[in-house]
């Protein structure tokens, strides 16, 4: 079915249609994939010393593609194959994709056109480096910030393309954020992906459960890393941790706390940088605070730009961790699905990620979150889980059709998808969400 060839072959188009543009826009979308995406298209551009410009965007409706009409050379990258509305275009327009598409104009090196998911098998990161075939490390990124966990099919031949260019390693390991940079204590009391029951934010907790077996803090007076602790106390911390989880009926937290881990090699090891994770949280950090250029300029190096992002990253993970402690208590079961509202307490720009980290008792329903996008109108994010998906659920699809009967947009993912709507059509897009589960 799924037929790779065609789809090398199409991204190699793609590549000589861009060696044909004198000076492209790049569109990318603001989150990691969409920023891993476009740097990864922007660093190919400077490898070759040809001219580009860039912009990253929320979402491409029809107002974007207005002001697009009189570009001569556009390259869209992590958007454009789920919105009709570039059929409009008339210049020469290259999509790099992933989404499900939704109209066939223009040349699209998208996955999904060839038999592949592009929710789990390839992100837009990964669909760039075959186009391109630079910067894997940014595909991989793109793919870990898409929650394209483990990394299988396209993005697996991805990634021992990256093992064998010596750029990337993998192994199995604990998965927390901070594992090279972070002291033990703040490595538990910071964690979000997992989150961590009766850890995550909570002091006493983290002290009790640290206390409770003969692992030291510090060596002198340097407070010690995961990664300072010998093979047998990362074993010890790692099997407390897991049973912490299971005692909490967090099952889903606990299968994820140890898995394949990235490490980028020709970054700056020791930082976030190194390793794929918490490379894609920084991305995250920047482009949901406005700074997708800065985020950009972190991929390509600039001078100075990791070090500006250090606050932005800092805050980023103070409103993650405040949003899903609310959405932990206060997610209800709608019955076919769980529902999170958040108007007005989680910011539309991170409603997405909180989303996708809580994972309220059993995970046979998927989550629908709530937040306000603008006035009058409601951002929805939707998150199912792999067993779902396999079981036939379309989150992308259904979302797209009970928009349409509310006069709303959206779209995605078969797993994680998106949409806007109007306020006032909520009940009404609760029922048409309900009756397509
Ligand atoms: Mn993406």
């Amino acid at each position: 079915m799924a037929n790779q060839q065609a789809f090398l072959d199409r991204c190699l188009e793609a590549k000589e249609a861009a060696s044909r543009m004198r000076a492209p826009l790049i569109i990318h979308h603001y989150d990691c994939d969409g920023l891993s995406s476009g740097a990864l298209a922007a660093s190919w551009f400077e490898e070759q010393d040809r001219k580009y410009s860039m912009r990253a965007v929320r979402k491409l409706d029809e107002a974007l593609i207005k002001e697009l009409v009189g570009e001569p050379e556009i390259i869209f990258v992590d958007l454009g194959s789920g919105s009709p509305f570039i059929e409009e275009l008339k210049g020469n327009v290259i999509v790099i994709d992933h989404h499900q598409p939704q109209h066939k104009s223009h040349l699209q090196a998208n996955p999904h056109l060839f038999g592949f998911d592009g929710g789990s098998e390839l992100s837009a990161a990964g669909c760039a480096y075959f186009v391109f075939r630079t910067s894997v490390d940014l595909g991989i990124v793109g793919a870990v910030g898409d929650i394209q966990y483990p990394l299988r099919s396209l993005n697996r031949i991805m990634l021992e393309e990256g093992i064998s260019q010596g750029k990337v390693s993998s192994s199995t390991d604990l998965r927390l954020f901070g594992r090279n940079s972070r002291p033990l204590k703040q490595l538990l009391l910071y964690a979000d992906e997992p989150y961590l029951p009766g850890l995550t934010g909570q002091e006493d907790g983290c002290d009790g459960f640290l206390s409770g077996f003969g692992i030291p803090q510090k060596t002198g007076d340097k407070w010690r890393t995961y990664s300072d602790l010998s093979l047998e106390e990362k074993k010890q911390l790692v099997s407390a941790l897991a049973q912490h989880l299971s005692s909490r009926s967090s099952p889903e937290a606990s299968s994820r706390l140890v898995g394949e881990v990235y490490t980028l090699l020709s970054r700056p090891q020791g930082t976030e940088l190194s390793d794929a994770s918490e490379f894609s949280t920084l991305l995250n950090a920047c482009g949901r605070n406005n700074r997708a250029e800065l985020g950009v300029a972190v991929c390509l190096s600039r001078a100075g730009a990791y070090e500006e992002s250090q606050l932005l990253l800092a805050e980023h993970r103070k409103n993650l961790r405040a949003g899903i402690s609310f959405a932990v208590k206060n997610t209800q079961d709608f019955g076919k699905f769980l529902l999170l509202d958040a108007r007005g307490i989680i910011s539309d720009s991170i409603i997405g990620v909180v989303a996708g980290m809580v994972h309220p008792g059993s995970r046979l329903k998927p989550i629908l979150a709530l937040s306000l996008e603008e006035e009058g109108k409601i951002k929805l994010s939707t998150r199912g889980t792999r067993q779902l998906v396999e079981a036939g659920l379309n989150l992308g699809k259904i979302l797209s059709e009970a928009c349409a009967a509310v006069g709303g947009v959206g779209g995605g993912h078969n797993i994680a998808a998106g949409a806007t709507i109007p306020e006032n059509r909520l009940d009404d897009f609760l029922l048409e969400f309900a009756s397509r589960l």
